[in-house]
């Protein structure tokens, strides 16, 4: 039925009055409580569904007009969306912030106690799942059409508590008090099908057909949520599919008629989507999670393909209309789907279909660890998806054809880079094959996936490969978390940088102003001072407010060498323990950690272990005068990140060289004025080309001089041996002075670091301890330190999400922003 007037939706008012209207029906009427018995809950749903009102008549504007447009559509396929609280941003976006404050008053509530009942989504591990929250947040602030694709995970990231220091994890029901930010709706729920057999059949036309004959099904369950625009009606979709038994399941192998075997069977099926898997590397194999990437995965292609799309639309002409970008290779199965859709459902010949689905398809790595990289067990697959299987192999065959004619007599090229192996599938390698493009998300890591992860691949397709290096969007991360420097900057040079970061360069001149550094210090002085009382509250945590805030946050990983932070702590406070340091030569600083370790990795949790061992002896030694104290408050998460990174002064990115893709927290930081501790990796790379060397610590071994420290035979012990401080660091954590005097407790990770150390974290030690030498002498002139973190403030816009996306626009999607009439 035609709307009867307009665009078919009514506006709200913008205005306090209009607000507070509002308000009061969500509460009475939505809520069904009177303001005065609602709760905080109460209060909190009504005010995210009066916000949300704002947003949602841009969003059927935005819907109505992109069917007209028959714009390209970037398709965000991610099993990760790290949204972080939705609350502020939205309030932001539809510029509701003075309306909202002020209605909110006249009620006599506090928006900052509501906001603090909000849950973040925790729909993801860490960077590249954050990465696809700032991604999508740009797209949609520069009018580009895109569907974020996802799960909408029952269960987000567990819960991180310490127990004497340990890690424990508990669930994270983060749906369990109401979710004011999505739209479900069942009525467009997609079928997905499981196991069975594939048969072959001759069709009218006497050609030969496949058709898969599946042994179960799964309904997959759409949930809107929005994605708004940063003040310019735009408002596009993020899409999150939640796994829903079929209505009579569906299950051949059960008896049928078994009523009890019957309901087993649906929480069978609805545990699809009910856990985010908390690995963020060396994938285990797990069927349920090929289950949660094909699941998600096919109701995204059909959502996009027959529900999105016109009926009547032409196919071939899909890479017009869209493309469908792989975050990792965690969607791959969605290239032999679009296949089997194409060819088995759609009546395409192979070849076009292929023709069409290489257009369609683009990759984006995030690793550079082999154990990373994600292969499924033949078996596996040709159990749970036995058509795609099939396609698979046709599409390795062929291209192994391909490789065998392009390198004529190289009989092992075409085996190595094979996409079905003599056991498992590598997915890598079929995100290549299919993709129009593959990128690394940072220079070095793009150079690093061309020479050493995929170089068959780039010999054979130069130019399929290109580097984007990731962004972060600085409406989150800087203009909400940190809106003390935000006002100072917009009271320097306008409030233009929120949408066009670059223009942060014109605060260089006020670096030289000895008036803006003290403005400058003053918003970190009063960062600090919330950044305290927010870990008083949140954990009853005591952090002084003066000194360095020296931060390291990110998941826990040997790679990323949390030990190298430890081992500079313990050699502090050992020189101060046995007078090799004099107390009052010790800088003052807070070391904050923030840091999740996947629940089967060990090691990290051994690591989790030290750090909080450490910090516990350091923080009561009267024999440091309160100069070092380490902070490592449990269950990092988005919205504690939105606090400690404005307070920070120093940023930890200390990984191997050669071994972190990119990084972003490291962006974030350095935007934020922290100065950035850092080895030549990742984006530190071109942070530092931008920020000038002067304004950046740089140490550690190059990635060449890894690789040929490793060639030659790397032994720890011998650096151990070299450095009195390593030697006296690496003998108290064993000699048991963090454990009460048990030296058992750590000896495994000692041992590890003295015998094996894969990620050199010995080698680098002494570089580590002067670079910081480095750090506390320039921490000393105030007016040196504040230019140089001005000067950060100032060179990092090019670490906004917008150019990150302007970048995969142009080299890879060729998608065009829309005109959005508000
Ligand atoms: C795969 C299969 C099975 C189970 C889990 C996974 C899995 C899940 C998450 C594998 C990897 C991840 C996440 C990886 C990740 O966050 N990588 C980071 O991506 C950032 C954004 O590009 C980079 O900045 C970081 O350098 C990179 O480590």
């Amino acid at each position: 039925e035609p709307p009867r007037r307009g665009l078919g939706h009514v506006a709200p008012r913008h205005d306090v009055e209009g607000f507070v209207g509002s308000f009061m029906r969500e509460l009475n009427y939505g809520q069904g409580v009177s303001l005065t018995r609602s709760s905080l809950n109460d209060r909190y749903l009504a005010l995210a569904r009066t916000v949300r009102h704002h947003l949602q008549s841009r969003w059927m504007a935005a819907l109505a007009q992109q069917a007209d447009d028959q714009a390209k559509t970037v398709c965000y396929l991610s099993a990760e969306f790290l949204l972080g609280r939705q609350l502020d941003n939205a309030i932001l976006a539809s510029d509701l912030d003075d309306v909202v404050e002020e209605g909110l008053g006249q009620l006599g509530l506090s928006l900052s106690t509501l906001r603090a009942q909000e849950i973040e989504p925790g729909l993801g591990n860490g960077g590249l799942g954050r990465l696809a929250a700032c991604f999508i947040d740009s797209l949609a602030t520069m009018s580009v059409p895109c569907v974020g694709y996802g799960i909408r995970y029952e269960y987000g990231i567990f819960r991180q508590s310490f127990e004497d220091g340990w890690q424990r994890e508990d669930t994270d029901p983060w749906l369990a008090l109401g979710n004011p930010w999505e739209f479900p709706h069942p009525e467009h729920a997609v079928t997905v099908n499981f196991g069975g057999t594939t048969e072959h059949y001759e069709d009218e036309d006497g050609a030969t057909r496949t058709r898969w004959l599946p042994d179960w099904d799964v309904q997959g369950v759409p949930y809107n949520y929005m994605v708004p625009g940063f003040r310019n009606g735009r408002v596009n979709t993020l899409r999150l599919w939640s796994a829903k038994a079929t209505r009579g399941f569906n299950l051949n192998s059960f008896n049928a008629g078994d009523y009890v075997d019957a309901v087993r069977a649906e929480t069978f099926a609805e545990k699809i989507s009910m856990v985010l898997y908390p690995e963020d590397s060396t994938p285990q194999g797990k069927e349920l999670r090929l289950q949660q990437q094909y699941f998600f995965v096919a109701c995204s292609v059909h959502n996009f393909i027959n529900q999105v799309l016109p009926s009547d639309f032409d196919l071939h002409k899909l890479p017009d209309r869209v493309i469908f970008q792989l975050n990792d290779t965690h969607p791959v199965i969605a290239v032999p789907e679009l296949m089997r859709v194409l060819v088995d459902e759609k009546g395409f010949d192979w070849d076009e279909a292929w023709t069409i689905t290489q257009q369609c398809f683009a990759y984006t790595c995030h690793t550079l660890l082999p154990e990373a990289l994600e292969e499924w067990s033949i078996e596996l697959m040709g159990r749970l998806l036995p058509r795609h299987l099939e396609i698979i192999r046709r599409i390795d065959e062929e291209f192994r054809a391909e490789v065998a004619a392009a390198f004529p007599g190289d009989e092992a090229m075409p085996r190595r880079m094979a996409i079905v192996g003599d056991h498992t599938v590598r997915m890598a390698h079929l995100a290549t094959v299919a993709g129009s493009k593959v990128n690394g998300v940072a220079e070095l890591h793009s150079q690093l996936l061309r020479d050493k992860v995929l170089p068959d691949f780039s010999a054979l397709w130069p130019e399929k490969f290109t580097n984007v290096t990731n962004g972060v969007t600085p409406r989150r991360f800087l203009r909400l978390a940190n809106r003390n420097l935000s006002s100072l900057i917009t009271e320097a040079i306008g409030p233009g940088w929120v949408t066009d970061l670059d223009r942060l360069r014109e605060l260089e001149p006020f670096a030289d102003d000895p008036a803006f550094r003290e403005r400058f210090r003053e918003v970190k002085r009063l960062n600090k001072a919330t950044l305290a009382r927010t870990l008083q509250s949140r954990n009853g945590i005591e952090m002084p407010t003066t000194g360095i805030v020296d931060i390291m946050v990110k998941r826990l990983h040997e790679y990323k060498r949390q030990t190298l932070k430890v081992l500079h702590i313990v050699s502090l406070y050992e020189g101060v323990v046995s007078g090799r340091l004099a107390v009052e030569d010790v800088t003052p600083r807070v070391f904050a950690f923030g840091a999740k370790a996947a629940p089967g990795y060990a090691m990290a949790k051994q690591i989790i272990g030290l750090i909080n061992a450490v910090g516990a002896t350091v923080n009561a030694d009267p024999r440091l005068d309160g100069r070092l104290t380490v902070v490592f408050p449990p269950n990092y998460d988005v919205t504690l990140a939105e606090k400690l990174i404005p307070a920070a002064d120093l940023s930890e990115q200390i990984s191997l060289a050669g071994k972190e893709a990119s990084g972003t927290g490291n962006m974030k930081l350095a935007l934020n004025g922290a100065l950035t501790i850092g080895t030549d990796d990742g984006a530190n790379i071109e942070i530092r080309r931008l920020v000038g060397d002067e304004n950046f610590f740089l140490f550690g071994l190059l990635e060449p001089q890894v690789e040929e420290l490793l060639a030659k035979g790397y032994d720890p012990a011998s650096y151990a041996a070299a450095d009195p401080r390593l030697t006296s660091a690496l003998d108290l954590i064993a000699s048991g002075a963090f454990t009460g005097g048990d030296a058992s407790v750590f000896s495994g990770l000692v041992d590890n670091l003295l015998h094996h150390d894969r990620f050199l974290a010995l080698a680098d030690f002494s570089a580590y301890m002067e670079a910081q030498d480095r750090v506390d002498a320039a921490y000393a002139d105030p007016e040196g330190w504040t230019r140089s973190a001005v000067l950060n403030v100032a060179r990092c816009g090019f670490f906004s999400s917008d150019r990150a996306m302007r970048e995969y626009i142009d080299k890879i999607w060729h998608a065009q922003p829309v005109v959005t009439s508000l």
